[in-house]
């Protein structure tokens, strides 16, 4: 209960904050999109994970205007990056299953998108099997609407969830971001995180999606993955999630 008093007050508050973790095409060691991660900087608690004040967020409902603010503001970061001349990047925003239960949610990421003049196919919507099965004809329903304005829907921890692979052919999606959990158990005396990892590089070639590695941690990681033509990657290889300033010093003109 205090938490959730406090996380009314955090949004107002400006408590709310965004880091943003590069993700990177290892072929050129280029930068090509970020990851937004919301951050809950606690006056006196200090930083709180989202994955400790996510589920309350959906719980209560907040997650409605917190996911719109983390929408909002990532989109502007990001065109205030395309305007300083970093102009192929693109943004990945995670949504919960709770924002597709809101009729007007493709309402509000098109608003969004005129008002910060934002191209739509550099937003890319971040969803995990499992929220869209929960409701899976409205979110599909939603998700085919999204992509008609013209953004990005990626699946998040792909491999994870409970959601048969048929589903994939029937998602209008354009990407799979293998959970990191398969990528951190590649060694070479494992072969079953190296199996399943090359099999969804492979699923995703042949149904013509754009597939991302997380959580790539180590060069032998980076290595395995990129002798099986997967080379966008992202995690803590290459960077933690920054602050948007760290970020821009580090990676962007
Ligand atoms: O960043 P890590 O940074 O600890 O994130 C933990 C979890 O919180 C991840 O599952 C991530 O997808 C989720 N998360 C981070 N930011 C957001 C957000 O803005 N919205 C939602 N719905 N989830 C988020
Ligand atoms: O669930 P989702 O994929 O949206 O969240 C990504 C989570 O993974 C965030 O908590 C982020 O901070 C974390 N993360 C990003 N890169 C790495 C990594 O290389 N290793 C680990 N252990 N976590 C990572
Ligand atoms: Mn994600
Ligand atoms: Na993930």
């Amino acid at each position: 209960i205090k938490l959730e008093n406090a996380l009314y007050k955090a949004l107002d508050r400006n408590e709310l904050d965004i880091y943003y973790q590069p993700q990177i095409d290892s072929r050129t060691n280029s930068i090509i999109g970020v990851e937004a991660l919301l951050r809950w900087i606690h006056p006196t608690e200090g930083m709180i994970s989202p994955a400790d004040f996510i589920p309350i967020a959906e719980d209560t409902g907040l997650i409605v205007p917190i996911g719109e603010w983390v929408l909002e503001n990532a989109c502007k970061q990001l065109k205030k990056w395309h305007e300083e001349g970093n102009h192929a990047l693109s943004v990945s925003v995670n949504l919960s299953s709770r924002q597709f239960e809101e009729n007007d949610l493709v309402e509000v990421v098109q608003r969004i998108l005129i008002d910060v003049n934002l191209a739509p196919e550099f937003l890319h919507l971040e969803l995990t099997e499992n929220q869209i099965i929960k409701n899976k004809d409205l979110t599909v329903e939603m998700m085919e609407q999204l992509k008609e304005i013209g953004v990005k829907i990626a699946i998040d921890d792909f491999g994870t969830g409970y959601s048969s692979l048929g589903y994939l052919k029937n998602f209008p999606i354009d990407a799979l971001k293998i959970d990191k959990s398969f990528i951190q158990d590649i060694r070479e005396d494992d072969d079953s995180n190296s199996a399943i990892t090359n099999t969804i590089i492979t699923l995703a070639q042949n149904l013509k999606l754009n597939v991302i590695a997380e959580g790539v941690e180590t060069k032998e990681q980076l290595d395995f993955l990129l002798s099986k033509d997967c080379y966008l990657m992202q995690g803590y290889y290459f960077s933690v999630p920054l602050k948007a300033e760290a970020l821009k010093e580090k990676y962007l003109i």
